[in-house]
C-alpha cells in the first residue's frame, strides 16, 4: 500500500490514484495534511472561487414503492395520514410565490417518490407548467432512480423518457439515488429499487444525449471505507468515459426517523475525511457540493478547506432531510451563504446550475439585505 507522502508525489504529478490509494487516504491518521492535500487540488481547480445558487426543492410527492430503510421521507401507502401528492397547481404555486415576491431563483431541484398512481403526464406538465411560469429556470429534476422506474413502468427506453421529459422542460436530472454501488450494501439498505449499473446506464444516456448531470455517495451509516473507495471510482470510470457529471456530492446519512436509527451517523471528522478523498480521487469530476443542509452549516463551510468548491443554493422546502433529523434551516438567504464563504477567506460566485456565472463581486450584493450584520459584512464585497 502506497506511503502517503507517495500519494502526495502522485497528486502533485497529476497521477490518477488507484483503490489502494484511496483506502490509504482514509486511513491516513492525519486529516489536517489530507485537508491541505485535498485543498492544493480544490485551489489548483478553482482558486478561492465558492460557488452557490438561488434554488427552490419541490418533493411533489412522498409516496414511495421503494423501501430504502435510510429513508424517513417516504410513505409507502397513498392512505397513509403523512403521505402526500401535490397537485399541478400547487407544485405550480411554489415557483408563483417567489416570482410574486421578487425572490428571484435560477434552479429548481426535483425529487420525488416512486409514485404507483401517478400518470407519465403528471411529470411532463409538471416540468412545462414550471417553465411557462418562468422560461428561463432551470428545472434540475428526477433521480436515475425515477428515471429507471418511468422506463419500467411506462415502457418506454431510457433514452425515450429523457427525451420527453427533456421535451417536457427538463434541464438536467440531479445525482440522488446513488447511496453506495456495492451489492452488499444495496442488499441491505435497498434491494427493491435500481441497482447500480442501471443508476449508471441512466447517466450515462443522458450524457450521450448531451445533458449534464451530478452524483452522489450516501456515507455514514453501515458501508466500508473500501466500499466507498469502490463506488467513488465508479462514478470516475463514468466520467472517463462520458464527461458529463459537474459536481460530487457525500450525503451524510441522517439517523432519525428512518429503519436505521440505531446508528449514529457520520462524525464531523468523517464528513472532513470523505469530503478530502473524494477530491483527491474524482480528479476528472470539476466540482465538489458540501450540501449545507446535511452536513449543517458549520461543516459545510469548514469543508471549504478540505477540497469543496460549492456550497448548494439557498434551497427552500426541503424535505428529505429535514424528515431525516436534519437541524439546519430550510433555507438560507443568499447574503448570509455570501457570509459563510467571506468569512472562510474564499471568494463567492453566484453560478447558475451548469456553472456559469451569474453575479461576482460588486455586483452579489441583493437588494434586500436580511440583517444588519450581514450588510456590514457585505461591504467587504463592494
Ligand atoms: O437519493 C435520503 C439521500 C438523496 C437520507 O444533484 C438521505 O445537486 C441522508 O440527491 N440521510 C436526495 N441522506 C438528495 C440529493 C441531492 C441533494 C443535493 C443536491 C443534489 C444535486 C442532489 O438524499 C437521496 C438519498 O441518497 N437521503 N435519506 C437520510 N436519512
Amino acid at each position: 500500500m502506497s506511503s502517503f507522502p507517495e500519494i502526495r508525489d502522485k497528486v502533485r504529478s497529476a497521477e490518477t490514484l488507484s483503490f489502494e490509494d484511496g483506502v490509504a487516504l482514509y486511513q491516513h491518521p492525519n486529516l489536517m495534511e489530507l485537508g491541505a492535500l485535498a485543498n492544493e487540488v480544490r485551489e489548483r481547480l478553482h482558486g478561492d472561487r465558492t460557488y452557490f445558487n438561488r434554488n427552490l426543492h419541490i418533493n411533489a410527492t412522498n409516496v414511495c414503492e421503494a423501501s430504502c430503510r435510510f429513508c424517513s421521507f417516504a410513505r409507502l401507502q397513498p392512505g397513509d395520514p403523512a403521505a402526500y401528492t401535490m397537485t399541478l397547481e400547487e407544485a405550480w404555486g411554489r415557483l408563483r410565490a417567489r416570482v410574486a415576491a421578487n425572490d428571484p431563483i435560477t434552479e429548481i431541484h426535483i425529487v420525488n417518490g416512486l409514485h404507483p398512481g401517478l400518470a407519465f403526464d403528471y411529470y411532463t406538465e409538471l416540468l412545462a407548467g414550471l417553465k411557462r411560469i418562468q422560461p428561463s429556470i432551470h428545472l434540475k429534476a428526477f433521480t436515475a432512480v425515477e428515471i429507471f422506474y418511468f422506463a419500467k413502468k411506462f415502457g418506454m427506453s431510457i433514452e425515450a423518457v429523457l427525451q420527453a421529459l427533456r421535451a417536457a422542460g427538463l434541464d438536467s436530472p440531479p445525482g440522488g439515488g446513488a447511496e453506495i454501488f456495492a451489492p452488499r450494501v444495496r442488499k441491505k439498505i435497498c434491494d427493491d429499487k435500481s441497482d447500480a449499473d442501471e443508476w449508471l446506464e441512466v447517466h450515462r444516456v443522458a450524457h450521450k444525449m448531451g445533458l449534464r448531470s451530478n452524483c452522489t455517495m450516501l456515507y455514514g451509516h453501515i458501508e466500508t471505507a473500501e466500499e466507498r473507495v469502490d463506488h467513488m471510482l465508479r462514478l470516475r470510470a463514468l466520467q472517463d468515459e462520458t464527461g458529463g457529471f459537474q459536481t460530487f456530492i457525500p450525503l451524510a446519512f441522517h439517523p432519525d426517523n428512518n429503519a436505521l436509527m440505531k446508528l449514529p451517523g457520520p462524525t464531523g471528522v468523517e464528513d472532513l475525511r470523505t469530503y478530502a478523498v473524494a477530491r483527491l480521487l474524482l480528479h476528472n469530476i470539476p466540482h465538489l457540493k458540501a450540501y449545507w443542509i446535511m452536513l449543517g452549516i458549520k461543516t459545510a463551510q469548514t469543508a471549504l478547506w478540505f477540497g469543496a468548491d460549492d456550497l448548494d443554493g439557498t434551497v427552500q422546502e426541503e424535505r428529505i432531510y429535514h424528515m431525516a433529523g436534519a437541524a439546519t434551516p430550510q433555507v438560507m438567504h443568499p447574503t448570509e451563504i455570501i457570509r459563510l464563504i467571506q468569512n472562510a477567506g474564499r471568494t463567492p460566485v453566484e453560478r447558475d446550475t451548469l456553472y456559469n456565472v451569474v453575479a461576482e463581486g460588486a455586483a452579489l450584493i441583493p437588494d434586500k439585505p436580511f440583517r444588519r450584520d450581514v450588510r456590514r459584512s457585505l461591504e467587504v464585497v463592494s
